[in-house]
């Protein structure tokens, strides 16, 4: 008998035709008002969930007292309640590597964007405004040999350790939750507390996933110990940030400018203080946003949900301690 998935993520003909064969499926096209109705309506039947940027929280669990497993196609987890399906013993995967050179390359589409200015710049000659030499008026940072400061450093802060110390020529100084020796043996990194990164680093680069313990970790304080000349850079999730602290940051001229991918709400909304400051380049949340990576993502949460549903364990499981009590209970 076909297991009853629900699916909130189109996936590629190929993957469909995969979870067909192996699934009984429920595509809900949209998460709008009607998505959501519908699928609120065809939890009840559901044994497996695959998708991404759904809050996905005991109210909605409730709904499905069949479900054994949930796929994201994400890395982060935040919009999961992971100790309430770990107390249902539903477990719940992510697609991490799959995904960590395309997001550190969304990070140094930042670093060099906003260094350099090329959207403001790009746009000035858009708008038939290129005239004549550019001059300091327009000039921009460097970036290389500039000191690249990675706050939180797993595999995508070790990708974008990556660029900077080979691509770029930059010194790497790095704050974790603890020290890692092979980063700094492989980049010449240097670890040091949070105050002296923001304090030391041109480039300040968030690259840690949202939780209890950093959410808003980034606010007036941090910003205050920044130098007039850095660059922030959010590819993690905007609500490390407060992004107040961080809007009267930028308008104060206490950083130079910012390339933000993440925001506290999204979509950004049009009326943001952000958008009308030259010194901000935003993007859409494209960290992983690539023909070629979405694909893997979706593939890799599809063998995740198929394991799950198999009764093998899947290869990214993010609350193994639901593993163990199902085979407890067997
Ligand atoms: C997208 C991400 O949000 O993987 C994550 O955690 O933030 C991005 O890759 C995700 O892929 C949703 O489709």
């Amino acid at each position: 008998m076909k297991k009853q998935v629900v699916l909130y993520k189109k996936l590629s003909p190929p993957l469909m035709a995969r979870l067909h064969e192996q699934a009984q499926v429920t595509l809900i096209e949209d998460l709008g008002a009607q998505g959501l109705a519908k699928l609120r309506g065809a939890l009840p039947a559901a044994q497996g969930l695959l998708g991404a940027s759904l809050r996905l929280d005991a109210e909605l669990l409730d709904l499905a007292p069949r479900l054994e497993a949930v796929a994201s196609v994400s890395v982060g987890v935040d919009n999961y309640d992971i100790d309430y399906l770990t107390q249902r013993d539903i477990l719940l995967s992510n697609t991490p590597d799959v995904l960590t050179e395309t997001t550190a390359d969304t990070g140094f589409a930042l670093i060099l964007a906003s260094a350099r200015r090329v959207v403001e710049l790009a746009n000035l000659v858009r708008a038939g405004q290129w005239n004549r030499n550019i001059g300091p008026l327009h000039f921009g940072s460097d970036v290389h040999g500039k000191t690249l400061g990675i706050i939180g450093m797993g595999r995508i802060g070790e990708a974008l350790a990556q660029r900077g110390h080979f691509g770029f020529g930059m010194p790497v100084i790095y704050h974790s939750n603890s020290p890692k020796p092979a980063v700094e043996q492989r980049f010449g990194a240097r670890y040091c507390s949070l105050p002296e990164l923001l304090q030391q680093a041109d480039f300040i680069c968030l690259t840690l996933p949202l939780t209890d313990q950093t959410l808003g970790l980034i606010g007036r304080e941090e910003f205050a110990l920044m130098r007039p000349e850095s660059i922030f850079i959010n590819i993690s999730r905007g609500k490390v940030v407060d992004e107040q602290a961080l809007i009267e940051a930028l308008q104060q001229r206490q950083i130079r400018a910012a390339g933000l991918d993440v925001f506290e709400r999204e979509p950004l909304g049009h009326d943001s203080p952000l958008l009308q400051l030259n010194n901000v380049v935003a993007t859409p949340h494209i960290g992983s946003a690539t023909f070629e990576t979405r694909e893997a993502m979706a593939r890799c949460a599809v063998d995740n949900l198929l394991a799950a549903l198999a009764g093998q364990r899947p290869a990214n499981l993010v609350n193994p301690q639901a593993w163990e009590r199902r085979k407890a209970a067997v």
